[in-house]
């Protein structure tokens, strides 16, 4: 892990701030600049150790959304938070306009869904000189969910982080500052949601790990139609499974998280059982 985080006991927490109108958990909610700035200042005193600031939706079947707007809706979100909290902030962004303008505003860490694949975005990103989020998605949000194939989806989506990875290197991105992503629910079925959640190590070998489960629809898929609060615990569950293997874990709450990543460290510290 790289030096912009000090390294907690336990996977480190990436808290969300959705600054869109149409997300698919928190859409709307902090579309307003000042609610968007309040709720990540939570999110950081709630124990989010990088708040993640993302202007474009990417839930299967959103519309792409023009650099300018994007702009508008995050900057003001970086800037507040950056004079606001002291956790590191990373952009969620697959645009090199945007990137550099977030970082130059104070964002220490990118994570981009589409892993540098836009014109100009490996070399944007080697520029900024941040951590990068490199993450595996099939086709575009606007259709990926409508027929997500693979041979060996763990074997495919290694192999294309690992090609992201080298592709990120060789565009002078530092190494030690490269994660990768298998990209939970972007183009993937349950199964291959379940499948990559059970090798989470494989992918690990290649860089540390980020994780997003949090709300996603492999939680209803396991549970069927569940209320708000059902939801958040088996989020919190599934990050907390993700933790056998992800450096750093992605969720929307994270109090509910950190709960269950304490279970889970309290169980792994047991090591004989009384008979
Ligand atoms: N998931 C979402 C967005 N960005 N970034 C990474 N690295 N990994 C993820 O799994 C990931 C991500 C989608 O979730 P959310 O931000 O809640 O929704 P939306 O894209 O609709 O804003």
């Amino acid at each position: 892990m790289t030096a912009f985080l000090s390294r907690p006991p336990r996977p480190a927490l990436m808290g969300v701030v959705n600054v869109t109108p149409d997300s698919f958990f928190d859409g709307g909610r902090y579309f307003d600049p000042a609610r968007a700035i309040a709720h990540g200042a939570a999110l950081a005193e709630a124990g989010a150790d990088i708040v993640d600031i993302g202007g474009e939706s990417t839930r299967p079947g959103a519309a792409p959304v023009a650099a300018a707007e994007e702009l508008r809706r995050v900057l003001p979100v970086v800037e507040g938070l950056a004079a606001r909290v002291k956790a590191p902030l990373s952009i969620d962004t697959s645009k090199p306009e945007v990137m550099a303008a977030a970082v130059a505003a104070g964002a220490a860490m990118i994570n981009d869904v589409r892993a540098l694949r836009a014109p100009g975005a490996l070399a944007a990103a080697a520029r900024c000189g941040v951590p990068v989020v490199l993450m595996h998605m099939q086709g575009e949000p606007a259709t990926m969910q409508h027929a997500p194939r693979y041979g060996d989806v763990v074997a495919e989506v290694t192999a294309f982080l690992k090609a992201r990875r080298h592709a990120a290197v060789t565009a002078g991105v530092d190494p030690g500052n490269i994660y990768v992503d298998p990209g939970f629910g972007f183009g993937k079925t349950p199964a291959h949601n379940l499948a990559l959640l059970a090798n989470l190590k494989t992918i690990a070998a290649v860089a540390p790990v980020v994780a997003g489960l949090s709300n996603k629809s492999i939680i209803r898929h396991i549970l069927g139609a569940v209320d708000v609060a059902a939801l958040t615990a088996a989020s919190a569950q599934l990050a907390a499974a993700a933790a056998n293997g992800a450096a750093i874990i992605r969720v929307h709450d994270v109090t509910a998280t950190r709960r269950a990543l304490a279970v889970q460290r309290a169980i792994a510290g047991v090591h004989t059982i009384a008979a």
